[in-house]
């Protein structure tokens, strides 16, 4: 047998530098800041961080917009600081992966500067159309994707005007890419987070997408997720890089099926080790997309997930995830962040931790940090937040109305500070965004001392990782797949049993062995937010209450 790679016993955690630590008193969290809280991060026994971008960046869209790959942002530190950083992780015997952002670059890049002139080597490096617009693609931030640079001259973009789309189909541009992550990968780093890596194939003919009645541009993704040569584009990449290094791959891809999935991680196609799934974050939301919101039927999120754990079950690998800077906090989402909020906090992280495949944390999420409502406009930061409440308003929607959808939607609700201390803790001067004023009650000080803290809910699922290859290795099934309120499922492995069963509802309910296929023998109770209790009746859950129990 084979030994498991890393990457499937591992933990990732996820830091958004903006907001993590700031070392310096400038508002911003850097470098030196993640540096002073890796012991932390070693206590919590995660084996990963995934950084979002700390490249040089005029920050349009905060980082994801990159002037040069391969220098820091001046405002997160250093070359120094990032190889200090990986030395020290590595030490804690924590690697290090950095975000691939190569869809697109920022219109600062120097490649976009010279594509500009239509005679520079550097022209195709960019998706250029002459004449009018050459469809009717909106931007993911609003606006049409093409902008008009120079004369009768378009580039397209299809995030914000300042990231303009790269043109995969010019060989030099990939080498190009293929040189620069090679580069990263010799200092040392252990492997790469790639930006809606499916987008990077676009349809030769850029054809019009679909436009509903009554909408300003057509829906051009059928046209550039999942191209026509996204497999060969990273089949190469892994040819000329991957392979050669012992590193973790996930691919963000919103709109991959678990078909495209399985082509993307199956092993011996030589692509990813894995990918983001977008469709668990699509389920509340109506055909408008993610500003049409609605509420959850748990059922779905059920199906969904144990449709995902089935087609990657013997071939492929999956991500788990509830979080990350583009998502809000999932207490407040799909958990209770009222007065059930440690104990759904808890429910979430044993739900999402008793999966098979590798599970990603987002900064906060270990302490249940919550979404946040601030009273105007002016004080959120993210462009597809600006663009979306400016689009809408002029298109007649209340500011009210808009608010409550960014409250419940919105990014910055995952990009507020890291809460460390009861005064907050993330920095001396006034934070870039709003802190959560909660974070008197929320924070890391707190956390850790306290025993029963949702800290140590995730210490000990990640811990268990370790220990227990039926967590990574076992088959998967969903139990009472209807229920609306129960989410059950078991884990098999080698002749043993795991049974997690989860109430993800405000409402006290029985659920029977009989229910269960369980069989009428003793059990050990694994982890739990609170202690199993089983009378003739059945066991009895009171709200969020959840537990793993083995036999
Ligand atoms: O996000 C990809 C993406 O499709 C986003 O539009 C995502 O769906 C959206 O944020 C949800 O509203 C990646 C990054 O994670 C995101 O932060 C970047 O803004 C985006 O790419 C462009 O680089
Ligand atoms: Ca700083």
């Amino acid at each position: 047998m084979t030994q498991t790679a890393w990457w499937k016993t591992s933990v990732v955690y996820q830091i958004y530098p903006r907001s993590f630590m700031d070392s310096n008193g400038d508002g911003i969290g850097d470098i030196p800041g993640i540096l002073s809280k890796l012991d932390y991060l070693k206590h919590l026994g995660i084996d990963v961080i995934w950084l979002s971008p700390v490249y040089d960046s005029p920050n349009d869209d905060n980082g994801y917009d990159i002037r040069d790959y391969q220098a820091i942002h001046e405002e997160f530190g250093t070359m120094e600081d990032l190889e200090q950083l990986i030395d020290e992780a590595r030490k804690r015997g924590i690697r290090i992966v950095m975000d691939l952002v190569v869809n697109h670059t920022s219109d600062e890049h120097a490649w976009f500067t010279q594509s500009k002139d239509p005679t520079s080597p550097y022209r195709d490096y960019y998706i250029w159309k002459q004449g009018n617009p050459p469809n009717n693609w909106g931007s993911v931030f609003s606006g049409s994707a093409w902008e008009r640079a120079e004369d009768d001259w378009h580039y397209l973009h299809l995030f914000s005007r300042k990231q303009p789309d790269l043109n995969w189909r010019h060989e030099p541009l990939r080498n190009d890419i293929y040189d620069m992550m090679t580069f990263w990968l010799e200092k040392g780093i252990g492997g790469f987070r790639m930006d809606v890596i499916n987008f990077i194939s676009k349809h030769p003919e850029l054809p019009d997408g679909k436009q509903d009645d009554g909408e300003a541009y057509g829906d051009g993704s059928p046209y550039f997720m999942n191209g026509p040569e996204i497999h060969a584009y990273l089949q190469e990449m892994n040819r000329n890089v991957l392979r050669h290094y012992d590193i973790l791959t996930v691919g963000e891809m919103p709109g991959a099926s678990t078909e495209d999935a399985l082509l993307y991680t199956d092993p011996e196609r030589d692509e990813l080790n894995m990918v983001f799934t977008f469709e668990h974050m699509d389920l509340d939301s109506g055909p408008g997309g993610k500003w049409d919101v609605k509420p959850l039927a748990l059922p779905d999120l059920k199906k969904n997930l144990a449709k995902w754990q089935h087609a990657l079950l013997d071939k492929g690998w999956n991500s788990l995830y509830w979080n990350n800077h583009d998502q809000p906090r999932v207490v407040s989402r799909f958990g209770n962040d009222q007065e059930y909020r440690e104990h759904s906090a808890k429910m979430l992280a044993i739900v999402l931790h008793g999966l098979k495949g590798t599970p990603y944390i987002y900064q906060g999420e270990e302490l249940g940090m919550t979404n946040i409502q601030l009273p105007s406009i002016d004080q959120y930061q993210d462009i597809e937040t600006k663009n979306m409440y400016n689009e809408r308003l002029a298109s007649g929607e209340s500011p009210e109305s808009i608010l409550q959808r960014i409250y419940t939607k919105g990014r910055d609700n995952a990009r507020t500070p890291m809460q460390w201390t009861k005064e907050g803790g993330f920095t001396t001067g006034t934070p870039w965004l709003a802190m959560n004023p909660n974070h008197t009650k929320i924070n890391v000080e707190e956390s850790l001392a306290n025993p029963d803290s949702i800290f140590y809910t995730y210490q000990k699922l990640i811990q268990m990782r370790k220990e227990h290859a039926i967590l990574t290795e076992g088959s998967f099934e969903l139990m009472l797949a209807d229920d609306s309120e129960l989410f059950t499922y078991k884990r098999f492995y080698q002749g043993e049993t795991w049974l997690i069963v989860a109430n993800f509802s405000k409402t006290t309910r029985t659920v029977t062995r009989d229910e269960l296929h369980m069989p009428h023998d003793s059990y050990t109770q694994l982890i739990g937010n609170t202690h199993v209790n089983e009378t003739t009746e059945g066991f009895q859950l009171a709200p969020y209450d959840a537990f793993i129990l083995s036999f």
